[in-house]
């Protein structure tokens, strides 16, 4: 098939010819939500247990097989300097280093890296190699460890194998099987582009999305220079952070250190950890630029057939070892490039640089009037000068990078525990929970960017706790409808993605969270002075020590007002416990701050997004599936639960009472729709024949009977004999949300 042709139009077979999404490009696509189902996933239905098989793995013996193989050099492969460890660790920083804290999305929790477009992208280049080396000892020990935890652990191990002790390691990442479709990595349709990125300035979803479409703002220079688009954390299509050559290959330090601090900044590393990792990675290895790149072939996802998954075939000569092409730069950064040392530190601080170019011609640095006493990967008779990247020398051209970079020079042992500290967070950052941790190197020490909830303080309630609770809480004067937003306002908070947020923790009463508009804080503090009180009469009267945290109280008013509203009784799983203001870092929990809550009706669409395309993201966030994002919202419609009290959406007559209304009053075909004074975001709904106004809605609202897939969901719900189901479906949902949290009870 010739170039340029569009194999899948053409392809006359189950799933060719022009498809929907090629009719109708702008679709609202609820492929997301449907993502890592059992369909997928090998092991099917057949509830494997990743944890139990990591538990019974000799992880010594593994950790002995890993160590053996940085020195095993394959001839397919051949090491450099003898030693795969550089390449090992960029494949571990690599993994993890597309975490991005907007949406807690990218990093390595999944596996990710063997699926395009990551495996594919070009800054991945030549570790399709890296893991195919790995592919023997994931065969060897199959179930027992991942791809997401052996793609890690590798770079773990190859570290410690180049003589610096870590922090630790924790397994626990089960592997998908299937590409995530649900990461936004940028609009661009050019590898290496930001034209998409930067054009926007302040738009988003986040915060910044409120400026979007402010035409006040649109040539406001400050805001729009270089200012990354939310959530994105890379410079550029493809890449994990920022251009090696310095911004769109313009070779200025202090420009490359401007868009170091925002990417990493993005990654949740401060400068101090931001230095580590550089400085720390790059005593590591060798950047590989032999010839022109016009030799490499197509990336993994585009290679022939029996190219077997391998990608970029290099035609430079040998195309490997010492003629491997993987960035287009040459630089070998230190003597010891197989030690942990402080030489990489050493060496930009002792040179004055020169601006040179790479043999595939890209922009690099050369120490002036130094010897050349690198060592070659291969030929132990040639000598290099010492080399840096435009990235790298960022760290000494920034003056706060400068400053902390200069002292570890005097103090190399601060270097070692802070890059250790950094790459174990790194790491972790978006594995969860402790209680999702797993193997015998998980470190004492508690950080605080885990979020960390304290253990238990007393004996956990019991059944009759929970009924004599349920009853006070009922009790407390505080409307049904109130107790929901409050748990909704708790539990909503959590991410599927980094494993971030929930209710427990009782953060819902603390810093930043206890302010979040969609949290409605003045009705917030009356609930949650009440939930106190409640706490204070438990803990002080409950026999056998038993006490009940804030965060089962919150959850637990909201089981009390479902019930209620049902009729029908609402499991609960108590355990959850408070943390304090001091185990939260606001700034981090900033992050998980809804600027759009279409399950409130809170927020809405921008220029570039629609109101309905951010309830979907969120339901995916939320690990919700279509039919469950569909009862959701329309169980909460009728239970009153808007975040400003409004009544859009609220189809029934009887709110507060959990009905399949929402549904029977959207389908009803006596209804017409109609914008509200064009603003496309806001509907009456009018009786055809009375011309009477009826309903108002929202798109969130409307979207489940105009998109054709959530109609057929909303008929299944609003149809005459399935109001049991919807109610059962409600509060299998319900229950689900309240416990994403809870991995200590899974
Ligand atoms: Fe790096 C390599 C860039 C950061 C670690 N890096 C490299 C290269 C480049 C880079 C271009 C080459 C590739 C080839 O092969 O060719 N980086 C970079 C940048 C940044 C970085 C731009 C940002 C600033 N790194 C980093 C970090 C880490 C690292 C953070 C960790 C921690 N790297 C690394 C290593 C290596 C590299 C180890 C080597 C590899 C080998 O040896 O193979």
């Amino acid at each position: 098939m010739s170039q340029g042709e569009c194999p899948v139009r053409k392809a006359n077979v189950g799933g060719g010819g022009t498809r929907n999404r090629d009719w109708w490009p702008d679709e609202l696509k609820l492929n997301i939500l449907r993502q890592h189902t059992p369909v997928t996933n090998p092991f099917g239905t057949e509830d494997f247990d990743y944890a139990a098989a990591f538990k019974s793995l000799d992880y010594a013996a593994l950790k002995k097989d890993l160590h053996a193989l940085m020195t095993d050099s394959q001839d397919w492969w051949p090491a450099d300097f003898g030693h795969y460890g550089g390449l090992f660790v960029r494949m571990a920083w690599h993994s993890a280093g597309t975490y991005r804290v907007f949406d807690g999305r990218g990093g390595g929790g999944d596996g990710q890296q063997r699926f395009a477009p990551l495996n594919s992208w070009p800054d991945n280049v030549s570790l399709d190699k890296a893991r195919r080396l790995l592919w023997p000892i994931k065969q060897k020990y199959g179930n027992k460890i991942s791809w997401a935890d052996l793609l890690l652990l590798t770079g773990n191990v190859a570290i410690e194998n180049m003589g610096l002790p870590l922090t630790g390691f924790a397994g626990g990442r089960p592997d998908t099987y299937e590409a995530d479709e649900s990461v936004y990595w940028g609009g661009e349709t050019t590898w290496l582009g930001n034209d998409v990125r930067y054009e926007h300035g302040l738009s988003g979803p986040g915060k910044r999305a409120v400026l979007d479409g402010d035409e006040s703002k649109k040539d406001n220079k400050d805001i729009h220079s270089r200012d990354l688009e939310e959530p994105l954390g890379a410079a550029h299509m493809g890449l994990i952070y920022v251009n090696p050559e310095g911004p769109d290959g313009i070779p200025d330090p202090a420009a490359s250190a401007r868009d170091i601090r925002t990417t990493f900044g993005r990654m949740a590393m401060n400068d101090e950890e931001t230095a580590a990792l550089i400085a720390g990675g790059h005593a590591f290895g060798k950047t590989h630029g032999a010839g022109p790149t016009e030799n490499v072939g197509d990336e993994p996802n585009a290679a022939p057939i029996e190219a077997q998954g391998f990608g970029w075939q290099n035609k430079y000569k040998s195309g490997k070892g010492p003629d491997t092409i993987t960035s287009g730069l040459e630089v070998i950064w230190t003597k010891t490039p197989t030690k942990w040392s402080n030489s990489y530190l050493e060496y930009i601080y002792k040179y004055e640089w020169e601006l040179t170019k790479s043999p595939a011609g890209a922009n690099q640095w050369e120490a002036k009037d130094a010897d050349a006493f690198i060592p070659d990967a291969f030929d132990p008779n040639k000598k290099h000068k010492p080399r840096m990247l435009t990235s790298d020398l960022a760290l000494r051209y920034d003056p706060i990078y400068e400053k902390i970079t200069r002292r570890w020079l005097d103090h190399p042992e601060e270097l070692a525990d802070a890059f250790s500290k950094a790459w174990f967070k790194l790491l972790h950052r978006d594995l969860g929970p402790r209680s999702r941790w797993l193997g015998p190197e998980i470190p004492k020490e508690v950080f605080l960017w885990e979020d960390p909830v304290p253990a238990a303080d007393g004996a956990t309630i019991d059944d009759k706790d929970v009924s004599n609770l349920k009853q006070q809480l009922l009790s407390t004067g505080i409307e049904p409808n109130k107790l929901i937003q409050t748990a909704w306002s708790a539990t909503s908070s959590f991410r599927g993605s980094d494993k971030r947020g929930g209710a427990n923790g009782g953060r819902l009463r603390l810093e930043p969270q206890k302010n979040w508009e969609a949290n409605n804080p003045k009705q917030l503090a009356q609930v949650l002075s009440k939930l106190e009180e409640v706490q204070k009469n438990f803990n002080s009267s409950a026999s056998g020590g038993k006490k009940v945290s804030i965060a089962d109280l919150i959850v637990l008013g909201g089981v009390a007002a479902v019930e209620k509203a049902a009729g029908t009784s609402v499991p609960f799983t108590p355990g959850r416990t408070d943390a304090s203001q001091e185990q939260t870092d606001v700034q981090a929990f900033e992050h998980l701050e809804a600027f759009v809550d279409g399950f409130r009706n809170y927020g809405k669409g921008t220029k570039r997004v629609r109101t309905e395309q951010f309830l979907v993201d969120k339901a995916n966030l939320l690990t919700l599936t279509a039919p469950e994002l569909a009862v959701l919202v329309a169980g909460l419609r009728v239970l009153n639960t808007n975040w400003d009290g409004s009544s859009h959406g609220v189809f029934t007559n009887r709110p507060g009472k959990l009905t399949n209304d929402f549904f029977v009053n959207l389908l009803d075909t006596n209804i017409e729709w109609k914008a509200v004074d064009g603003s496309n975001e806001l509907f009456n709904g009018v009786d055809r024949k009375s011309g009477q106004k009826k309903w108002t809605a929202t798109r969130n609202d409307l979207v489940f009977g105009s998109h054709a897939e959530l109609r057929a969901v909303a008929e299944v719900y609003g149809q005459s004999d399935n109001e049991q189901k919807f109610v059962k479906d409600f509060i299998a949902t319900w229950h689900k949300v309240n416990n994403l949290d809870r991995f200590d009870v899974k």
